[in-house]
């Protein structure tokens, strides 16, 4: 009986939910369902469950006033939050109401999800961890805003012509936005160029203020975050450059109507495009203007809202913990320094105090070329007082490190925020662990060399300043919405606790001798595999067996993740076969994605390499389909929806000590992936955790590394010694992969040969030798599905919530504040109009 109820409850759901799609069809696009496109149904729909999402935002803001809670601000260039729709239908509860209204509307829930294009506002880790990051900030009720940047031109399309890459505009605004919301009223104002000048106030004290060449407009657009089945919705705030006012009257009356249009066009440049190279400075002004754009319209806006609910900014620290995602917000330092200083009128040595409480910085990287370097005449001439600022910073600081350590030149040179090598130039990385409360590595290791090395001497001054966060993802996006068969049977056996609390996968041990359900978790691997099968086979025309190994790939092209060190393996195989006509070996599927930097010339020609072995390896009968290799293109955060799904086994191979954490890795292992790696990033605490009979496990270690670079590397030694490896790069050099050309590949070859940087030469036999045991291993059903259960059920760890919980506790210090429901809907009568009340009243 008390079924009845709830049924009849929820079909006035959906007939509410059937009513407002109609509407939002026929009033926001102004069609019917004669004119409707799929792009007209996919924005009806995103608007209904919009809708239904602003109520929850409002009493989210009005918690905040309410409460007054401190807030974590995310300042990051990149956010990479993937496709809305399915992700928020997921988290807000509302998935089956709306498939439901879909169905009985005609329309397939499905379908219109796929139809989504992702905002592609990031590279790869670094944006795609500043995502993860909001879900689980929303998710654990924590109030938070993420900062960025609204780039009209994204990540660039991936398409991959005569197997290389090219390069297409991403045009994700085109379709229409239903995600963001404009906040005109919300707009800041920043500076660029000029020069600074002293001036007296009225009770004759010295000041400094800048007077900028030219001043930009930054309007926000605030995309809601909805956390998982709670009442917090917080929210990304992506800044837009506009020009100051629409046109420059003073020109247009001059009779210069296209001077005037040319500055507008010039300003809007600022948020035009994404810089698509990650790991790889390149010292370009309009990134440096992108930095401070951001920086500076985030700061303004967070002091404003200080100033919304407090009446001074002594305290602002308090209130507002900013979190720099790596060293491209690093000018918050010297911009919070002006804004306090300069604009608000606190004494330096206050401002000082408080600027070094409120900030904090991630490193995510080991890489000397990454390294942001400005140069100081670049800087000085964008930024004038901010160079002012960070010399007189230098500058007391050195005082400080020279009192320290007196007579350590080399010492002072190296953590100078100035590098004194000519061209002078503003090293990003000291500024940020200067003016940073805390300093945080991405993974155990990564942090280890952070203390030991690269900032070896600020861990010596300031002991216990550089934390360990290991980085984590989201279960919601990664396991819930991208897995939903796999979510399905884990639900079936322990319940749904998992999805907030991951360490409750745990549960899973019990049931690995259970063989019904190994033969269920087998089945939803095949029948993922399978779905990914029907895709490469109805874009490509290759076919796989689905029983067949699915060896993965996806990441950035890089040299030091050694895509090519795979393909090593895979000539070797290819070698082996052509050796031995009847040999059988493991039916192995490699799969490839990742989109390499456009001016990265050696990634791009690995790309070419894989494509070009897939060619010829594809289609030689001799194979006879126990090898197949397929490059996906345009590698994203939607294809990785399909990808970590369908995987057997995950390539981590990158030499030890040069990924600083990775986070590929977690996806793969939560979906039930093995894992083939090196000790490098997060993959040493993976081992840890699923433990190492679980891992495969190869290669130097860092330190092996570090012994055998400094007692001199010689790859032609592990050429001239080890026969297979001739073979395959002989191969790779006869041109048989390309058509007979053997200068193609030359580059790579001669690389390897006379430099081989990432000592793909010296892990090649051991990787060799631990793939053959992998094949083995994986003829072995039973053991392996085992082992795939144990992957998924200890990967507690490294959910997002738990990196959260942990920033929370050794970073911000900040607690949850649950949103209370005050406005549970726009009630009939719209009480929320009160007549207001007069000052005299
Ligand atoms: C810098 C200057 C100019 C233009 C672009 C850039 C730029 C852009 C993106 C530099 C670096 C990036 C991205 C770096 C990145 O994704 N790093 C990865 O961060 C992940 C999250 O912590 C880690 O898991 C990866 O190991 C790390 O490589």
């Amino acid at each position: 009986m008390s079924t009845v109820p709830g049924k009849e409850q929820r079909k006035k759901r959906i007939n509410q939910l059937k009513r407002a799609f109609a509407y939002n069809l026929f009033y926001r696009q102004g069609v019917t369902t004669r004119t409707a496109t799929l792009n007209d149904y996919y924005l009806a729909i995103s608007y209904t469950l919009r809708d239904r999402m602003q109520h929850l935002f409002v009493n989210s803001v009005e918690t905040l006033l309410e409460k007054d809670p401190k807030i974590v601000c995310y300042l990051s260039a990149e956010f990479l939050t993937g496709p809305h729709l399915h992700n928020n239908l997921v988290n807000l509860g509302l998935y089956d109401d709306f498939a439901q209204a879909a169905s009985e509307s005609g329309l397939d829930l499905k379908t219109i999800i796929n139809h989504e294009e992702e905002p592609g506002l990031g590279n790869g880790g670094l944006g795609r961890l500043a995502a993860c990051y909001l879900d689980s900030l929303s998710s654990l009720e924590i109030p938070a805003i993420g900062y960025g940047i609204r780039y009209e031109y994204g990540m660039f399309d991936q398409e991959i012509v005569n197997g290389w890459q090219k390069e297409l505009s991403d045009h994700w605004l085109h379709p229409g936005n239903p995600w963001e919301i404009k906040k005109p009223v919300m707009a800041c104002e920043v500076g660029f160029g000029g020069h600074s000048e002293v001036y007296h106030t009225e009770k004759g004290i010295r000041r400094i203020r800048w007077r900028p060449a030219r001043v930009i407009t930054g309007v926000p657009y605030d995309v809601p975050v909805p956390g998982y089945k709670v009442n917090t919705v917080n929210y990304l705030r992506l800044w837009s450059a506009q020009s100051h006012s629409s046109f420059d009257f003073a020109d247009f009356n001059t009779g210069d109507y296209y001077g005037a249009v040319e500055d507008k066009i010039k300003a809007e440049t600022i948020t035009k495009v994404l810089y698509p190279n990650n790991e790889q400075f390149q010292g370009k002004k309009l990134r440096l203007e992108q930095q401070f754009f951001l920086v500076s319209c985030s700061l303004q806006d967070m002091i404003r809202l200080h100033l919304f609910r407090h009446d001074n900014l002594f305290n602002f620290h308090e209130y507002f913990q900013a979190q720099l995602n790596d060293t491209h917000p690093a000018v918050a330092v010297p911009e919070l320094m002006r804004l306090l200083v300069d604009v608000h009128l606190y004494d330096w040595d206050v401002s000082w105090e408080i600027t070094k409480k409120t900030l904090s910085y991630t490193n995510h990287t080991l890489l000397p070329e990454a390294m942001e370097k400005w140069s100081m005449e670049l800087f000085g001439s964008l930024l004038p007082r901010h160079l002012e600022i960070i010399l007189e910073l230098n500058c007391h600081f050195l005082d400080e490190v020279r009192m320290r350590y007196p007579d350590d030149d080399t010492r002072l040179r190296r953590m100078s925020v100035i590098d004194e090598t000519e061209p002078r130039s503003v090293h990003m990385v000291n500024l940020a662990c200067m003016g940073a409360k805390t300093i945080n590595g991405v993974a155990a290791m990564h942090t280890d060399l952070l203390r030991s090395h690269t900032l070896a001497d600020w861990n010596d001054m300031y002991p216990g300043k550089i934390r360990n966060v290991t980085n984590g993802v989201t279960p919601r996006r990664w396991m819930a919405v991208s897995n939903p068969r796999l979510t399905r049977l884990i639900t079936e056996a322990i319940g749904e606790k998992w999805i907030t609390d991951l360490d409750e996968l745990r549960k899973l041990e019990k049931l690995t001798d259970d063989v019904p359900f190994l033969d269920a978790w087998r089945e939803v691997k095949e029948e993922n595999k399978q779905d990914f099968s029907a895709l490469i086979k109805c874009c490509d025309n290759i076919h796989v067996d689905y029983r067949a190994m699915f060896d993965v790939q996806v990441k950035r092209i890089h040299e030091y993740k050694r895509q090519h060190l795979n393909i090593l393996h895979i000539i070797t195989l290819y070698a082996r076969i052509k050796a031995d006509p009847n040999l059988e070996i493991t039916p192995r599927l490699f799969v490839f994605g990742g989109k390499a930097a456009p001016s990265y010339f050696m990634a791009k020609r690995i790309i070419k390499l894989i494509t070009s072995v897939a060619r010829v390896v594809n289609k030689d009968p001799a194979v006879r389909d126990q090898l197949k290799v397929f490059f996906i293109p345009n590698y994203n955060v939607k294809i990785g929806h399909i990808v970590y799904p369908m995987a057997n086994l995950s390539e981590q191979i990158s030499q030890a000590g040069m990924e600083a954490s990775g986070t590929g890795n977690m996806k793969f292992s939560m979906n039930g992936a093995l894992t083939i790696g090196t000790l490098d990033g997060a993959n040493v605490e993976i081992r840890k955790e699923v433990g190492e009979e679980n891992f495969f496990l190869f290669g130097l270690t860092v330190e092996e590394v570090m012994e055998l670079r400094r007692a001199g590397y010689t790859p032609l030694d592990y050429y001239h010694h080890n026969e297979s490896l001739r073979a395959v790069i002989d191969l790779i050099g006869s041109g048989i992969f390309t058509s007979g050309d053997r200068e193609l590949f030359k580059p790579i070859i001669d690389s390897l040969l006379h430099e081989d940087p990432y000592m793909l030469f010296a892990d090649y036999q051991e990787y060799i030798d631990c793939q053959d045991r992998v094949s083995r291993l994986y003829a072995d059903k039973h053991r392996w599905t085992r082992m795939s259960i144990l992957n998924t059920a200890r990967m507690g760890k490294f959910s997002s919530d738990r990196s959260v919980k942990d920033y929370c506790r050794k970073v911000w210090d900040v607690q949850p504040c649950p949103v209370k429901l005050k406005w549970n809907e726009l009630p009939d009568d719209g009480v929320l109009f009160h007549p207001r009340k007069t000052e005299e009243e």
